[in-house]
Order: structure tokens, then C-alpha cells, then sequence
């Protein structure tokens, strides 16, 4: 059985987003908010199309792709710059590459016993996200 990323899942610790949003060129006073937030993120996995809904007090978030089918990302409400984006499996993680204005851009999903990784890229700057099943 593959992995299965569905449900609900709420922040419980990150490293390092000030890093990931100072190498997207996020203003001091969006930062400031951004880094206080416990974002929740609400994952839909059919086969291998996902939809990736993460909401927070101040911005949200919505993706939704299939495996491996390159798609226009637009980052609205983050940095908003347009991406080709495609989603791949590596084993069991779900490795995301964001390919545009900045290099090494990307994301990778996993899952470790009860928590769901994120792993947030952006040229040298590596954030690390921990979730738990709401
Ligand atoms: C994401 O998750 C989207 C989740 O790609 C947002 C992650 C990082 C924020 C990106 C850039 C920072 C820009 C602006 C900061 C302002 C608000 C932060 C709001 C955070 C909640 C939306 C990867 C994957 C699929 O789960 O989306």
C-alpha cells in the first residue's frame, strides 16, 4: 500500500521560515506575522491526484496537481511568483519542484510515524515543518 497523506494536520514546530521567507524576499513586517502562525493543512489523496489546502489566521493556501503532471503555480498570498511546478514520488515522499526566478526552490512531504514532514526550500535556506493529526 502506498503512503497515504489524507487528513488533517496541524503545525506543531518549525525551523528555520524566517531563512525560507528571507530567500523569498518576504517584507520584515509580513515575516513578523508569518513566523507566529500555526498553519493547518488539509490534504486530499485520490490515486495519485492531491489537493493541499493550508489556512492560517492571516493567509491560506491551495494546490491541487497529479504525480508527475508539470502545472502554472501561482504562489498567490505568498511571494506570488509564478512557478512550473511538478510533484513526483521519491519512495514514499511526495518532492515538489518549483522551477522559476529562484533557484533550489521546492518542497518535500513525509510522513514519520504519526507526523507529517515539510521540508521547505529556497535557494540555501532549508525551513523544516513538524504536523500532527488534528
Ligand atoms: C506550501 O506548502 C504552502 C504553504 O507550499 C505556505 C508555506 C510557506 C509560506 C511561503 C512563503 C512565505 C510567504 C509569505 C508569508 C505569509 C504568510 C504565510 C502563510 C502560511 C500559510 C499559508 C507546501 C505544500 C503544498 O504543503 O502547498
Amino acid at each position: 500500500m502506498p503512503v497515504d497523506f489524507s487528513g488533517t494536520w496541524n503545525l506543531v514546530c518549525s525551523d528555520n521560515f524566517e531563512g525560507y521567507m528571507l530567500a523569498l524576499g518576504i517584507d520584515f513586517a509580513t515575516r513578523k506575522i508569518a513566523k507566529r502562525l500555526k498553519p493547518q493543512k488539509v490534504i486530499e489523496q485520490e490515486g495519485d491526484s492531491f489537493s493541499i489546502q493550508t489556512t492560517s489566521a492571516f493567509r491560506s493556501y491551495f494546490v491541487q496537481f497529479k504525480i508527475g503532471e508539470e502545472f502554472e503555480e501561482d504562489n498567490k498570498g505568498l511571494d506570488h511568483r509564478k512557478c512550473k511546478t511538478v510533484v513526483t514520488w521519491d519512495n514514499d515522499k511526495l518532492v515538489c519542484v518549483q522551477t522559476g526566478d529562484k533557484k533550489n526552490r521546492g518542497w518535500t512531504h513525509w510522513i514519520e510515524g504519526d507526523q507529517l514532514y515539510l521540508e521547505l526550500c529556497c535557494e540555501e535556506q532549508v525551513c523544516t515543518q513538524i504536523y500532527k493529526r488534528a
